[in-house]
This record gives structure tokens, sequence and C-alpha cells, in this order.
């Protein structure tokens, strides 16, 4: 088979790569080691940036987005009993939009399938060739039958986990990693959020966060411990935990119900340079994880498939490399930028175990600046909305 744009990995980069490339009437071929309904099945992301709506957008992919999303325009931050809000429009002039990662996702399967997209599953064994030169090419398997993809580009979408980082050479590839020392147990229930905007808290107990899908479906986290298993925490021990971590007033109206989904994930910061081998180029978190604090890892995937999307479409448009040739250097200037905030506003809100007096008097000072001052405020609402692509 031959297709001019191979895109491994069908999670929200390789699909929103895939349409967008569509729209331009450059083929693509998806290749996903899972099933949709597994891709579907992952709860994860849950605030989108303007520049994901926008390119949701420009893929023809954002009716239901517009429908369903709810626009946030500032977020609450607690600690100890304190609470304060950032307002994100009033610094900035732009909401964020709450509309679950699981849902962006859907949409573009479902783009991809009303459009007659190859995508692939149950893709076993990706290999892929010569991608330094200008006739890369990508060997896999279905159910045992060895396949071959002939490809002009190939998109490494595949995740931390995935194969594309791999083929970048080590003495090329440089990595750079930050494990935290504690994760995040989630859980969702089909209750009423607490608040209508999220609920950032810094408690002497650990982090916890509260979000939401829509009016009746919430997300909720708690830091835990590396060593926890999702099977070690009863609903009621995580209710009665979260109670504990935020607000008393908002912990006396929080709605408690069973979990339709319980799941722990571990907190790092970690970054591929570069993000371009010959005609390999990484995407997403096949390149970057962030902390999920600031709600950046959805949302710089977005901004990786915009800049390899445009590079791709002047190729084939313009015959001009410009864009391809400038995207790891673009790409990465703002993952770096989106490393610092998911690192800052982690180290602002979480409980580390080697934390001394004199770190957790500097966090609270931090957070009292934050509450008093207009150009912090602004700072915060300029990253947490997205910074320009
Ligand atoms: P993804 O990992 O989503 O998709 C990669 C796809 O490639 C997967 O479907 C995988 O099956 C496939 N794949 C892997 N190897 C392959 C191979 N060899 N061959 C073919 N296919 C292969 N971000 C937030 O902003 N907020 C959050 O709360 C949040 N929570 C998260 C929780 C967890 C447990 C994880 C892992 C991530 C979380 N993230 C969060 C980050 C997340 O949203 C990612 O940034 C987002 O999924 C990135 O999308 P992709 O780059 O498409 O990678
Ligand atoms: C979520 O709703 O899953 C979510 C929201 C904001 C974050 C992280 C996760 O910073």
């Amino acid at each position: 088979m031959k297709t001019q744009v191979a895109i491994i990995g069908g999670g929200p980069s390789g699909l929103l790569l895939a349409q967008l490339l569509h729209s331009r009437g450059i083929d693509s071929v998806v290749l996903e080691r899972k099933t949709k309904d597994y891709v579907l099945g992952r709860i994860r992301a849950g605030v989108l940036e303007q520049g994901l709506v926008r390119l949701m957008e420009e893929a023809g992919c954002a009716e239901r987005l517009h429908a369903e999303g709810i626009a946030h325009d500032g977020t609450l931050v607690s600690y100890g009993d304190e609470m304060f809000r950032v307002n994100f429009t009033e610094h900035t002039g732009t909401p964020v939009i709450v509309y679950g990662q699981t849902e962006v996702t859907r949409d573009l399967y479902e783009a991809r399938e009303k459009a007659g997209g190859k995508i692939e599953f149950n893709v076993e064994s990706v290999v892929i060739h010569d991608a330094d030169s200008d006739a890369p090419h990508l060997t896999y398997a279905v159910d045992g039958e060895a396949r071959r993809l002939d490809c002009d580009f190939v998109a490494g979408c595949d995740g931390f986990h995935g194969v594309s980082r791999q083929a970048i050479p080590l003495d090329v590839r440089r990595e750079y990693e930050k494990v935290y020392p504690f994760g995040w147990l989630g859980i969702l229930s089909e209750t009423p959020p607490v608040n209508h905007e999220l609920i950032y808290a810094n408690s002497p107990r650990g982090f916890a966060l509260c979000s939401m899908r829509n009016e009746n479906l919430s997300r909720y986290y708690i830091q835990c411990s590396l060593s926890d298993k999702p099977e070690d925490w009863t609903d009621e021990a995580f209710w009665q935990e979260l109670k504990r971590r935020i607000p008393p007033d908002q912990a006396d109206k929080l709605v408690t119900g069973p979990s339709i989904e319980k799941s722990i994930a571990p907190l790092r910061s970690f970054v591929t340079e570069p993000m371009r081998w010959g005609r390999l180029f990484l995407c997403g978190d096949a390149a970057h994880i962030v902390p999920p604090t600031g709600a950046k890892g959805l949302n710089t995937a977005a901004s990786d498939v915009h800049y390899l999307y445009n590079g791709l479409r002047e190729h084939y448009e313009n015959a001009s490399s410009e864009g391809l040739d400038a995207y790891s250097e673009k790409a990465l200037a703002r993952v770096w930028k989106a490393e610092r905030f998911s690192w800052w506003f982690s180290s602002l809100m979480h409980r580390y175990p080697d934390q001394s007096e004199f770190d957790l008097k500097m966090q609270v000072a931090e957070l009292e600046f934050l509450r008093a001052n207009k150009a912090a405020q602004q700072a915060m609402a300029e990253n947490y909305v997205g910074l320009p692509y």
C-alpha cells in the first residue's frame, strides 16, 4: 500500500493530523495498535485551549464541541482554608473550553470514517524503515499478516510508549525528564460538579482537583502515592479524602456517587529533541509529556499538529520545505513553555515528600503573591488559556 503521510497512532494527535490533511486533499493512513473502543475508553484530558478548538473547526469536526463544550472564564485556586479566582477572560479575553478528550477523539473518528479515511486497528510490530531517506516505509502486521506501507512522510503520533521516538538514533536524540514522586488518582462519577468552574486545591494532605465533563459528569483527582493502586481506594475513601482537601464550604456541597472510572496516572515531565529525523516527525506524547496540572498534554499535542500539518501542506501545495524544516525548532519552542508552566503549577500545588518547612513557606508566599498580584494572575491566565502558536 502507498500513501502520502503514514501516521502511527490513532489517538487525538494522529486523528487530528489525518483529518486536517484530508481537508487539503492530502492522503494518509493511520495505524493504531488498539481497537477504536479501547482508545475511546481512555479517560484523559478535559480542558481545551482555543487553539485546539480552532483546529477542530478547520478539520470540520467542531459542531458537537461547540454544542456541548462548556466555556470557563476562570478557575478557583485554594490553599488551606483560603480560595481565590483567576479570571482568564479578564486577563486574556479568552476562555478555555471544557470538553473531554474522549469526545474530541470520538468526533475525529466519526469524521475520518465519514470521509472514508484509512485507519487500521490492532496493528502490531510497526517498524519504521529508511526514515532518513526520500522513500521511507513502514512494515507491520495485522492478524499475523505482514504488511508494508510506502509513504512520503511518517508522523509519529504513537504516544509515550510508541515506537517512533526510538527510531531516532540515540546519538542524535536528547531526552530530558523529571519524574514526580506522586501520581493522580482520578475518578469519573455521574454526579453534578461541586462548582461550575474547576477548583485546584493545595492542602496539607496533598493536591486535589475538582473538574467535570458536563453538568452531570464530574471528574475528580487527588494526589496519591506512587505505590497506590486504584483498587486500594474504595469510592467512600476517595470522597472522604477529597472532602478533606478542598475548602469546607465546597466539601459541604459535594455530591458523591459511584465511580464509573477509577485510574492512577503517574506524573512526569519529558521532552525529546529533536522532534524530526529525516522524514519522520514526532507529534504529541510521542515527543513530550507534561504533568496534567496545567491541562497542557492534549493542547500541546494540538500545536505540534498545527505546525506539522502546515509544513506538510506547504510541501504538497507550494513545493516548499520551509515549514517542515522549521518544525522541530518551532514545536519545541512552545513545548518547553508548556513544560515550564506545567512544572511551575505542579510545584505550586502539590505536597512533596522531601519538602522542608522553608519550601512550604515558599509555596504559601507564591500562592499569596498569585492571589494579590495582577501581573502574576495575567501570566498564569496567558499560560493556562494557551500561548500563541
Ligand atoms: P496518545 O497516547 O493519546 O495516543 C497515541 C496512540 O498511539 C494510542 O492510541 C496508542 O494505542 C497508539 N500506539 C502506541 N504505540 C503504537 C504502535 N507501536 N503502533 C500503533 N499505534 C500505537 N492531558 C491533559 O491535558 N489532562 C489530563 O488530565 C490528562 N490525563 C492523562 C492521563 C493519562 C493516564 C495519560 C497517559 C495522559 C494524560 N494526559 C492528560 C495527556 C494526554 O491527554 C495526552 O497529552 C494525549 O493523549 C496526547 O495525545 P497523542 O499524542 O495522540 O497520544
Ligand atoms: C480533567 O478534567 O481531566 C483535567 C482538567 C484540568 C487539568 C487536568 C485534568 O489540569
